[in-house]
């Protein structure tokens, strides 16, 4: 009997073999269950293709070699060509009008026994394949299969802030995945297997430069290897983006100016558009960052955001191409409260941008925080259509290694009712488009964390249908990247749901924002005060002092709050009103404030500190129940990054109470520890090599 027992449990866990991560949620290991397997190898096990319907190209190719890897370890067997005679199940495509499906669609619908997959274009079947396959992998039952999808979003594009010598701006997962040195001659699989990726999801663009930008990629040569990359997104339906530095025109072009309304300038521009299109007939256009954190751009030369897009929309204009130009700004008042920059500078530009310029805006009003109030941007601006910015990479929740999913955040603005226009203006619902920085490095599994792999996911999966609530988000994931047990499915989604809460509440309760120490903003640096900028500083965002803490950015403070329609103002400007977790992004508040708990401003704060802490530790015993149940390799690397994520929770909860605690000289409530070391021993703290530090504007 334990003989048998002993053999059975060896024979499980030899299945979990181990397991690197490059394969991300595409694995396709074979499906552990035979009489599901064999179901969808009867569903699946031929292949029909519709008269009319042409498969010769590019990307019905790599949607066909997909389709075949997939059900080949999914189900262990091929798929034969059908022919109309066999009449047996398979699968069959068919290409159909765009009054039945639209640009980008598909339908997915069971057909006596088989499956029919309708498309009216190319990218419909490229997404309509990776659907199916996800079903499979998840699961899925395909009887009674009947579902029509069309992306929500036109745009839905990744930002990678790489740069052209490998190092990553904000990357934690080593250097760039694009080898500018050896391109276009060598392409490394990684390009593939990215775009593979991307398309699974639905992203349809990559700009494949940073804002921070360098002319250098306009140069021939660079513009050369550029193209070979498009050439391998373009069957996978992606679009190639550039960002393009404002001054290139001097830099690269030899002239003494680079204002955006000087004839030479124009013409510039206008030749280098042609020049790439030549190169690249599908080229999706420019991303720009100008007149921001040492960006050159068009205020220098006396105009503004609006003639600086234009004069490079004009240029990609006959070609099809669009600008994105980043909201992403200082205005020119130092003493305008940070929030209010962005709406304060481009809404009295609004109707003045070309058609093919859009305004990309971050999701907050500062900074990629790991809360802040949607920014106001949204709905605000009518006549200019907007992307909102993301940020995939987790510059400011823990980088590369805490566990920290970013489905609940992006859901959350997604979700924000702007009420521009009335009740049910969601975020969502004004944007074109949205644009995601890419967490993608040369790491073995591409993002450093394990878990990071989710947040690439979660984005593409929202950008296609901003509806998805993170829970069904998290479950497909779990599911294809980890195991096909429920019990490990629920745990992987539980964990990463509660994972943004708890690293709020370590980092920056209660509304608190941008307490990160200078340049690396990984750790705690809620006593800075000695930067260039008034808004580089923590203490700015925080202003504590021995009374209270917060930003009153209502009537009696900055009046940032005036810039939301007036339902979401008066919500926010009332702290009775507002919710608890803005409350000190709108309000100043005195330390002895009563929270709706019944506890002091100051005891709720400890209390939120502590209980991130905990909440790592409630992650770590929860990833710890999945031993053997999930391979050793990915478990181990996973255990391990979780406790180097308590050891950092309670280094911010020290340091940050260490030093609240410094200006107002209140106890610690019961139930907080002590913090390890004093407030000068964490201000003492260096780290001039934390990974993807920005250079040196
Ligand atoms: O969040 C800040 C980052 C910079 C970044 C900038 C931006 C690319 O610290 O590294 O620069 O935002 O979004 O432009």
């Amino acid at each position: 009997m334990r003989l048998i027992f002993c053999l059975l449990v060896a024979a499980a866990s030899a299945n979990l073999l181990a397991d690197d991560g490059y394969r991300l949620w595409l694995r396709y290991d074979p499906i552990a269950d035979t009489q599901l397997r064999n179901t969808y190898a009867r569903q699946l096990g031929r292949l029909y293709v519709e008269e009319g319907t042409d498969t010769t190209s590019a990307t019905l190719a790599v949607t066909l070699r997909e389709l075949r890897n997939g059900l080949q370890g999914l189900l262990g067997s091929g798929m034969l060509t059908g022919t109309s005679e066999d009449g047996k199940p398979g699968l069959t495509l068919a290409r159909v009008s765009d009054g039945e499906v639209g640009p980008e669609g598909y339908r997915l619908q069971q057909n006596a026994g088989g499956l029919r997959l309708s498309a009216s274009d190319d990218a419909g079947f490229l997404y309509g394949t990776f659907h199916l396959l996800r079903l499979l992998q998840t699961g899925s039952s395909l009887d009674g299969l009947d579902n029509t999808e069309e992306p929500a979003k036109e745009i839905r594009i990744l930002n990678h802030w790489d740069n052209l010598d490998g190092t990553v701006e904000r990357g934690y997962a080593g250097f760039s995945i694009f080898d500018w040195h050896t391109l276009p001659e060598v392409i490394d699989q990684r390009y593939i297997d990215y775009a593979r990726a991307c398309a699974s999801v639905g992203i349809n663009g990559s700009v494949v430069t940073n804002v921070n930008a360098n002319a250098l990629i306009f140069r021939d040569d660079y513009l050369d290897k550029a193209a070979a990359l498009a050439d391998v997104f373009r069957p996978y339906g992606i679009k190639l983006y550039l960002t393009a530095r404002f001054s290139a025109p001097m830099e690269l072009g030899g002239l003494d100016t680079a204002d955006p309304l000087d004839a030479d300038v124009i013409a510039w521009w206008k030749e280098k558009a042609d020049e790439i299109y030549k190169r690249i007939p599908d080229f999706g256009g420019f991303v720009v960052k100008a007149n921001s954190e040492g960006q050159p751009g068009p205020n220098e030369y006396g105009r503004t955001h609006a003639q600086g897009a234009n004069t490079l929309a004009d240029a990609l204009a006959p070609h099809g191409g669009i600008v994105m130009w980043r909201a992403f700004v200082y205005g020119s008042n130092p003493d305008d409260d940070r929030a209010a920059q962005a709406y304060d500078e481009f809404v009295p530009l609004d109707g003045q941008f070309r058609d093919n310029v859009l305004v990309q805006v971050k999701n907050g009003p500062i900074d990629f925080q790991p809360r802040e109030p949607f920014s106001p941007l949204f709905g605000a601006t009518p006549e200019t259509p907007l992307l909102l910015e993301l940020q995939i990479t987790k510059e400011y929740l823990g980088q590369g290694t805490h566990l920290v999913g970013l489905a609940p955040l992006f859901a959350e603005v997604l979700d924000a009712d702007t009420y521009r226009g009335g009740a049910g203006h969601t975020v969502a619902s004004t944007v074109t488009g949205l644009a995601g920085v890419s967490n993608v490095g040369t790491d073995r599994n591409w993002t450093g964390h394990p878990f990071n792999q989710a947040d690439w996911y979660a984005f593409g999966r929202l950008a296609w249908e901003p509806t998805l609530t993170p829970e069904a988000i998290y479950t497909e994931w779990a599911a294809m990247t980890w195991s096909h047990t429920a019990a490990v499915q629920d745990a992987v989604t539980e964990m990463l749901l509660a994972s943004r809460e708890i690293c709020v509440n370590y980092m920056t309760p209660l509304g608190l924002a941008h307490l990160m120490a200078t340049g690396h903003h990984y750790g705690p640096g809620p006593w800075v005060a000695n930067l260039g900028r008034p808004e580089w500083n923590p203490a700015y965002y925080h202003r504590a002092d021995s009374a209270g803490i917060g930003f009153d950015r209502t009537a009696t403070g900055s009046n940032a709050v005036a810039q939301y329609a007036p339902e979401v103002r008066d919500r926010f400007a009332d702290p009775a009103t507002c919710p608890e977790d803005l409350l000190l992004w709108f309000h100043h508040l005195p330390w002895d404030y009563q929270m709706d708990s019944g506890n002091t401003l100051w005891t709720e704060l400890c209390l939120k500190y502590q209980s991130g802490v905990e909440g790592t530790e409630w992650l770590a015993e929860k990833w710890a129940a999945l031993e053997g149940e999930v391979d050793a390799e990915r478990f181990t690397e996973v255990s391990q990054l979780l406790k180097v994520q308590q050891r950092e929770a309670a280094w911010w909860r020290d340091a940050s109470l260490a030093y609240f605690r410094s200006l107002n000289g209140l106890p610690l409530p019961e139930g907080v520890p002590e913090p390890a070391h004093d407030v000068e021993y964490y201000k003492g703290l260096r780290y001039p090599y934390a990974p993807g530090i920005a250079p040196q504007w």
